[in-house]
C-alpha cells in the first residue's frame, strides 16, 4: 500500500502497522531563499541573482521559479516588492516576497564664482567662493581637486581653473572658473 505522508515519521506507521508494511512517501514543500536587496539608483537589478529553491524530493527547482511580481524602478528612489512562486511535482507551491529598496545616488555639485578678475601681483586663492555639496556625503568642499591652474597673476590673461571632486558612489562633479587677470 502506499499513502501520501502528512506530518507522520516512518516509524509511527511501523509502530502501527506491524502486519500491513506501508510505503510513506515523503511530502515536502520547496523552499525558496531570496533576501532582501539594497539598490542606489541608476543600479541594474537582476530578480534571479542569489535566488535559490530547493524541494526535498525534486532536488533544486531554481530554474523552475516564476516571477509573480516586481514593481522595482531602478530609476526612482522607493521600496519595492519582488514575489517568487515555484511548484513541485507534488504540487505543493511556496511563494516569498523580498523587499527592494533604491537609495539616492546623486554626483556632486561645486558651486562658486564662474568669472574672477583680479589686478596684477595680487594674492589670488585658488579656493575663493568654491564650495562643493553632495546629497548623501554633505559638504564635499575639502575633497576638491585643483585638476588645472595655470593661473599666473603676474601677466594679464584669461586663465581656466578646473575643479574636481568625487564622491563615495564614483560620482564625480565638475566646475571650470574663469580668471581673468587685468
Ligand atoms: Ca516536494
Ligand atoms: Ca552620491
Amino acid at each position: 500500500m502506499t499513502y501520501q505522508d502528512s506530518g507522520y515519521t516512518d516509524e509511527t506507521y511501523i509502530n502501527y502497522s506491524l502486519e500491513v508494511p506501508i510505503t510513506v512517501i515523503e511530502n515536502g514543500r520547496p523552499v525558496i531563499t531570496a533576501t532582501d536587496k539594497m539598490l542606489k539608483k541608476g543600479q541594474k537589478f537582476n530578480p534571479k541573482l542569489d535566488l535559490n529553491a530547493l524541494d526535498k524530493e525534486n532536488g533544486d527547482l531554481t530554474s523552475s521559479v516564476q516571477i509573480l511580481e516586481n514593481d522595482v524602478d531602478c530609476e526612482q528612489e522607493g521600496s519595492y516588492h519582488v514575489t517568487y512562486s515555484v511548484t513541485d511535482s507534488d504540487s505543493n507551491t511556496m511563494t516569498k516576497t523580498i523587499m527592494v529598496t533604491v537609495t539616492s545616488n546623486e554626483a556632486p555639485e561645486i558651486t562658486g564664482e564662474a568669472i574672477t578678475s583680479v589686478n596684477p601681483n595680487s594674492t589670488f586663492d585658488v579656493m575663493s567662493s568654491i564650495k562643493a555639496t553632495e546629497k548623501e556625503d554633505g559638504d564635499m568642499t575639502s575633497s576638491i581637486t585643483v585638476g588645472s591652474n595655470d593661473v599666473n597673476t603676474g601677466t594679464s590673461g584669461v586663465y581656466t581653473i578646473t575643479y574636481k571632486v568625487v564622491d563615495s558612489d564614483g560620482n564625480e562633479g565638475v566646475f571650470l572658473r574663469k580668471k581673468f587677470s587685468n
